[in-house]
């Protein structure tokens, strides 16, 4: 099967983090960002990733309905294990919508300066701006402190729950830390410092769910 993903998509990232989880053999294509012509031929006109194409040719759009596709069966008993899928899934949504929220406003400064043309970064500003307001990255920017503070207080109680055990949800991965992992990637793909300063146990962490992935086949 083949991902269609930008290295600092959060929701890219987290269904990167469940192929591999899941030990499902499977080619990255990293987008090219001015030219989705392979993406929209594929999906029909829809050019956000994640998309994934199954070996069937079944292509799946939106990172919620690749994990529903996915986990099924014994991929869901292994990272949706019962009793706790309500809490599973919900966790997920909270990383996807909740933090995402606050980590996406922390990262996209960064990711918008490493973009290597000036078309590129016209882009980026230009699809934040009509979505988010004139300058909302500049602001972004200035408010980063308090953005910080924010995350901070957002992910304590997770920082608690790690402290006291590897996962999310116990000894093995998840869905959730497929999910969480997907937003510490993207501030570590922005910036590694910037995950450093939202606070060094989750670099940690971020490597033992890197270290739980089965060995590619
Ligand atoms: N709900 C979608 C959101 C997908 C999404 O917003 N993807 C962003 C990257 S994080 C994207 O493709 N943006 C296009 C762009 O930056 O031009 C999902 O979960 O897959």
């Amino acid at each position: 099967m083949k991902l269609y993903r930008l290295r600092y998509s959060s929701f890219a990232r987290k269904t990167q983090m469940l192929l591999e989880l899941l030990g499902l053999k499977h080619e990255l294509v990293e987008v090219n960002y001015g030219d989705r012509t392979e993406l929209a031929e594929l999906t029909g006109g829809y050019i956000y990733v994640p998309v994934l194409q199954e070996d069937d040719g079944t292509v799946t759009v939106d990172s919620r309905r690749i994990a529903e596709r996915l986990l099924v069966g014994e991929a869901a008993r292994k990272l949706v294990p019962a009793p706790l899928q309500g809490p599973i899934w919900a966790y997920a949504d909270f990383c996807d919508a909740v933090l995402e929220d606050v980590l996406f406003r922390i990262a996209s400064p960064a990711v918008h300066a490493a973009w290597k043309t000036p078309w590129e970064r016209a882009l980026y500003q230009l699809t934040k701006e009509r979505k988010f307001g004139a300058g909302c990255l500049e602001a972004w920017l200035k408010d980063q402190a308090a953005l910080l503070e924010r995350a901070r207080q957002l992910l304590q109680p997770t920082l608690h729950t790690l402290e006291q055990q590897p996962f999310v949800f116990g000894e093995r991965p998840t869905l959730a830390d497929a999910a969480l992992y997907g937003n510490l990637v993207m501030m570590s793909e922005a910036d590694p410092a910037l995950l450093r300063s939202l606070s060094p146990g989750l670099i940690a962490y971020q490597e033992r769910l890197e270290a739980a992935r089965p060995a590619a086949g």
